[in-house]
């Protein structure tokens, strides 16, 4: 079974995809997901550039070595834009083994660990109170985990929400450049546990609760933090600080209980090595289509198992319906699945490009046993959106200092 073609599609239903369809020689196509929010184009040029003629002619069948040829044969291994073009090749290859199988992808990773995905619930608000209201309908409508987020106040325009589109604090829009937001880490630290003090007096200790710092802290601010949040019993704290000087978690873990998560940035297993082999983190969160498809992902479970650290993909909206079905097959399978992150169904512009085969049933995803990884891609409908240059957003302390966002 050879490759016959690939295509590339941008689209932006709301927000920008990418998305790569291989076509083989006796008809059958997988689907994969190439987005690299704010980078888009630049993981198509490497697609189109690099990438697509050199798999033309190949065996579908041969993901390992596809994989192993993109990655060590092109001399430079890792990066986001190169892992995001590997990633997209790799699951849409795994989609096709899939429905040459006549199976789900997640009967080829190894078969079913558990009835369903547990997801975690995003709830952000403006103000303490909205955010306890979108967690109590959160508890109704059956989810086990919620991340709350808060925006801080006296900084500007960041964090909890963003303007009127409160479903999501960083949904992209028509940003033809980068939106800057305020950061303060002393307005921060004197108020975010106050949040969760809240939650837990009013909706006590059965409800799991997250808590994402977007890599602004320093390692000891993290471990002041940890502290005071300590009582509150959070699942996890995520990215506390920025992950490429890895001792800085050393100084987090040695000093405080806060179960950490880390790495919906990480490209490759290298990544997470040393904070997984050194018990340092409790979570992982590489994505599929960003730390480089399922086959590097399968490995990652794998070697975290032997050190008790469990998977808990990135989920954001910037990762498109096909890297979501992905992770729906790799948590369904991963022995050490800890929780998915879940952000809604996507705009009903996103659904008429993309059908899966996914419901959400007391704060769980169900698949269809569908061949393949279930998700298909509709190239009329997605003509109709074409791409609009668009940026994430930069953070700048109160004195104009650059930090990260
Ligand atoms: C965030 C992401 O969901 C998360 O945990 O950290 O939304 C992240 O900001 C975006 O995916 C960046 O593209
Ligand atoms: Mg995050």
């Amino acid at each position: 079974m050879k490759i016959k073609d690939i295509k590339v599609f941008v689209c932006c239903p709301g927000r920008n995809f990418v998305t790569v369809k291989i076509i083989t020689d006796d008809g059958l196509y997988g689907i994969g997901d190439a987005t690299l929010n704010g980078r888009e184009l630049a993981v198509v040029a490497y697609l189109e550039e690099h990438v697509i003629p050199c798999l033309i002619g190949r065996d579908a069948h041969q993901i390992e070595d596809i994989w192993q040829y993109l990655y060590k044969g092109a001399y430079w291994q890792n990066g986001a834009v190169s892992i995001a073009a590997i990633a997209a090749i790799d699951v849409a290859l795994w989609d096709i083994k899939g429905k040459v199988a006549n199976l789900p992808v997640y009967q080829l990773l190894g078969g079913k660990s558990r009835r369903a995905v547990t997801v975690y619930a995003h709830v952000n608000g403006e103000t303490i109170e909205e955010v306890l209201k979108g967690l109590e309908v959160a508890i109704k409508e059956g989810y086990k985990v919620v991340r709350l987020q808060c925006t801080i106040p006296g900084t500007e325009g960041t964090y909890g929400t963003l303007g009127d589109k409160k479903n999501y604090y960083e949904l992209q829009g028509n940003r033809p450049l980068p939106p800057e937001h305020g950061w303060s880490t002393l307005k921060y630290l004197n108020f975010i546990p106050e949040l969760f003090k809240r939650a837990r007096e009013k909706f006590g200790y059965d409800i799991e609760l997250c808590h994402d710092v977007h890599s602004r802290l320093t390692p000891i601010e993290t471990v002041q933090l940890g502290k005071m949040l300590e009582p509150y019993r959070l699942k996890f704290l995520e990215d506390a600080v920025t992950y490429e000087n890895t001792d800085g978690y050393k100084v987090i873990r040695n000093q405080t209980s806060i179960p950490l998560a880390l790495g919906e940035k990480f490209n490759t297993i290298w990544d997470a090595k040393p904070l997984i082999e050194n018990q340092i983190i409790d979570f992982v969160r590489t994505a599929v289509t960003h730390g480089g498809g399922l086959t590097p992902l399968k490995k990652l479970a794998d070697f975290a198992l032997l050190y008790h650290v469990r998977m808990a993909p990135h989920g954001a909206p910037d990762l498109s319906p096909v890297c979501f079905m992905a992770h729906m097959h790799l948590d369904l399978w991963a022995p050490n699945f800890g929780v998915q992150e879940f952000v809604g169904f996507g705009t009903p512009e996103l659904n008429e490009i993309f059908s899966y085969d996914a419901k959400l049933k007391d704060g769980e995803i169900y698949i269809e046993d569908s061949p393949g990884l279930g998700v298909d891609f509709n190239e009329e409908a997605a003509k109709k959106y074409p791409y609009k240059r668009s940026y994430l957003p930069v953070t700048r302390l109160e004195d104009g200092t650059l930090w990260s966002w």
